[in-house]
């Protein structure tokens, strides 16, 4: 699991209300419709029900530890997306105390391995990287007007990319899968196969699968594999990984048909799946 560092997230806060008008270029909505997109949720249906909800962000310390800056900017994420959200101010099991205290409807947290969101009253989990997939396959969708009967390529079957292959399955694309290590992708087609009972193609080389597609996720720790010569009018590419994919000639050369942020589109989806909980609960 990609760990990411406090440069990555530095400016987040500060730039959200850039960072929407980017997303609203791209993709038609800002970040809560991507986000509203991604969980099948009616952007305005739940745009008052946000203003009540209470979210408690809780720094873990347990690891590598605290990532200065993490919390701020997830708590900026939420409270951009409307709802009230605060970080504890006590860490770890103190900072699940006061939260539970402070009657919050919704708890994040993340340690090195797993960032969660838990949903107080259904007691569901949500996986960020399960929430990040469907946020960037939802992103990739509106920029490409739809997804149904069209190739798609991920690269990297890890959580994201497994998320990801599943929206996408899900959408009725056709899918292929590219990954440094042939098992996961082989294993991913067959848990494909089974639970879906849908066929997903295996790309064996990665140049000739990003030469043969136009709609790419890249879901890799990877950088600087999507290179010039495999962008082309049509390349529409959406990037939950971090690092960007893209090397730079190539992101001159897409410029405004990528989607790709370090933690906002991933903990905006995580919202709206914990409050789709919510949703039920009231209707
Ligand atoms: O509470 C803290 O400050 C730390 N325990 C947070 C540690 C987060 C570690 N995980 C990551 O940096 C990423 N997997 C977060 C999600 C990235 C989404 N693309």
């Amino acid at each position: 699991m990609t760990r990411l560092a406090s440069d990555d997230i530095a400016d987040i806060v500060d730039k959200l209300e850039d960072y929407d008008t980017e997303l609203i270029s791209k993709t038609g909505h800002p970040l809560r419709g991507i986000a509203c997109a991604a969980v099948g949720v009616d952007e305005f249906r739940i745009r008052n029900i946000l203003g009540n909800l209470r979210v408690g962000v809780i720094p873990i310390t347990s690891g590598e530890g605290i990532i200065s800056g993490f919390c701020e900017a997830v708590k900026g994420i939420l409270s951009h997306m409307g709802c009230r959200a605060f970080v504890t101010q006590a860490t770890d099991v103190a900072g699940l105390a006061e939260a539970f205290k402070k009657k919050v409807d919704i708890i994040l947290l993340s340690d090195d391995e797993c960032f969660i969101a838990l949903h107080t009253e259904s007691r569901r989990v949500i996986d960020n990287a399960v929430a990040t997939g469907k946020g960037f396959v939802a992103g990739l969708s509106l920029m490409a007007s739809g997804l149904k009967e069209k190739n798609v390529l991920v690269i990297g079957c890890g959580p994201v990319g497994r998320s990801a292959v599943e929206e996408l399955v899900g959408e009725g694309a056709r899918v292929s899968i590219c990954d440094i290590d042939s098992s996961r992708s082989i294993a991913l087609s067959e848990e494909i196969k089974r639970s879906f009972n849908a066929e997903i193609q295996i790309a064996e080389e990665l140049d000739r699968a990003l030469t043969a597609h136009q709609l790419i996720i890249d879901a890799t720790p990877a950088a600087d594999i999507i290179r010039t010569q495999h962008i082309t009018p049509d390349t529409v590419i959406s990037v939950p990984g971090v690092p960007l994919g893209l090397d730079s000639e190539a992101q001159s050369k897409i410029s405004n048909r990528l989607l790709h942020d370090p933690l906002q589109i991933g903990v905006a989806t995580m919202l709206v799946c914990a409050m789709k909980f919510h949703i039920k609960k009231i209707c």
